[in-house]
């Protein structure tokens, strides 16, 4: 426990010790690019240097050094029980006493599967992978077999994982063919995907009419640029116009899925989508990606179709048993109140103290997912959130750390409340944050 969580009372600042951290963070950095495993984690978009972190537990994390978090991370979305949940606990070390990997079928991936299928609409069938980014891979591979169409359509700040026809952006000028946004994406690769605005149902209409797309893949809820929400009838919208032209929609619900209602964005919204991609909270915190939909389609994947798409560890028997507890504890939807109003009290509350401080910022909130946006007002799509003062989030997000309060290191993801959040955790995070930010007003942004 930090010297500022054992007073109660956030101290302005604290001189946490984090040797341990930074000593750990120069070895990896020799080892592993960046000194990380996936680039967020590095802070570049923040500053100062990561936190090794020890162990987590409810809604804490501790690092290496011994200091204790209030976690808003809740490692990008699976820890929506919260961080050691016994019974999550109980069934991976059960599962590990049986044998960690067999690469035959298994029945907690029928299980599994059955959990997915029976809590969303239109899913019929679903192929079990190892992450996020393969659930988006099988996916568009799939859509573009059903419909012997190639060109995608994606929306720019939103974020399907690091296939390379998903690593682009929007083409310069009048370009509607999007350009690589990473180094080693081919051109032929990304002309093949065409980019839009969130929100934006004009373009798409215009695109589906010019080209013949396989399918139009999106985010219900933008969660990778910042939160930003669908406006009123942009989903339906989607749909009436896949429905036009033939081309599928594919929800990317890797972070909405089982988070925004037992059933994802396809409940929460009353929209129907073709193939739906999850991962994060269908894993438990183990690796586990998905991909599902209508049977006519599914059908076409491998071994019973055409469509190839392959995995060593795919349904392996602890991922999987951590993914049906955590899923066998949402099943009942009992939890999502309790999540909306914790969620529902920090945004409220967010709010406030940046208005009564006299600081611009713009809080987005649906169910257990927000985000505090500074010095923009509003959040429709990625030219929006763009205006954000970002070097104040660094300044915010640093100064909160000192506060014992773990926050996205980036201006541009999530906040995520989990089931293990309490009220306490609200008042304290909201008392701190008011601190901060009257520090921030105080010394000048
Ligand atoms: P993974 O391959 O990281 O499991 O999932 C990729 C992915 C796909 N679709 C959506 C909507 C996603 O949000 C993600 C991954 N999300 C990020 C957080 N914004 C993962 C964190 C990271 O990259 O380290």
């Amino acid at each position: 426990m930090s010297a500022t969580m054992q007073s109660g009372r956030a101290a302005v600042s604290s001189n946490r010790d984090t040797s341990a951290s930074q000593q750990l963070f120069a070895r990896a950095q020799m080892l592993i690019p960046g000194g990380v495993n996936s680039p967020v984690r590095a802070f570049k978009a923040v500053g100062g240097q990561p936190l090794f972190i020890a162990r987590a537990d409810g809604s804490k994390v501790f690092d290496i050094d011994g200091n204790s978090y209030i976690d808003y991370v809740g490692s990008w979305g699976p820890m929506i029980m919260g961080h050691n949940h016994p019974a999550i606990r109980e069934a991976v070390v059960k599962a590990a006493e049986r044998g960690l990997s067999y690469g035959a079928p298994t029945a907690a991936e029928v299980r599994l599967a059955e959990l997915i299928c029976s809590m969303n609409p239109n899913v019929d069938m679903v192929r079990l992978v190892n992450s996020g980014t393969e659930a988006v891979m099988g996916a568009l591979r799939l859509a573009r077999a059903f419909t012997g169409r190639q060109k995608i359509i994606k929306f720019a700040g939103c974020y399907h994982g690091h296939t390379d026809s998903m690593l682009v952006k929007a083409g310069s000028g009048a370009m509607t063919m999007a350009e690589p946004d990473s180094l080693g994406v081919p051109i032929a690769v990304a002309q093949d995907t065409l980019v839009c605005r969130f929100n934006n149902l004009d373009k798409v209409s215009e695109l589906l009419a010019q080209n013949d797309v396989a399918c139009v893949i999106v985010e219900p809820v933008a969660a990778n640029m910042g939160v930003v929400l669908p406006t009123v009838d942009f989903l339906a919208g989607l749909r009436t116009l896949c429905d036009q032209y033939g081309a599928l929609l594919v929800f990317d619900e890797v972070i909405t899925g089982f988070r925004l209602a037992p059933g994802g964005a396809q409940q929460y919204f009353n929209v129907s989508a073709d193939l739906v991609t999850y991962g994060k909270i269908i894993g438990g915190g183990m690796p586990v990606g998905a991909y599902g939909g209508r049977k006519e389609i599914m059908q076409l994947v491998s071994p019973s179709g055409g469509v190839y798409q392959a995995g060593t560890l795919s349904g392996n028997p602890i991922a999987t048993a951590a993914g049906i507890a955590q899923l066998e504890l949402l099943q009942d939807g009992a939890v999502y109140l309790q999540l909306k109003s914790l969620a529902g009290r920090l945004a409220e509350g967010l709010s406030t103290v940046c208005r009564e401080a006299g600081l611009v910022a713009h809080v987005t909130n649906i169910e257990s997912l927000l985000c505090a946006f500074f010095s923009i007002e509003s959040a429709q799509d990625y030219d929006d959130v763009r205006q954000a003062d970002t070097s104040l989030y660094a300044k915010y997000f640093s100064m909160m750390l000192e506060q014992s309060v773990y926050l996205a290191p980036s201006q541009f993801e999530a906040m995520f409340i989990s089931a293990a959040h309490t009220d306490d955790d609200i008042d304290q995070t909201l008392e701190r944050a008011e601190l901060v930010v009257s520090r921030i007003m105080k010394e000048g942004k």
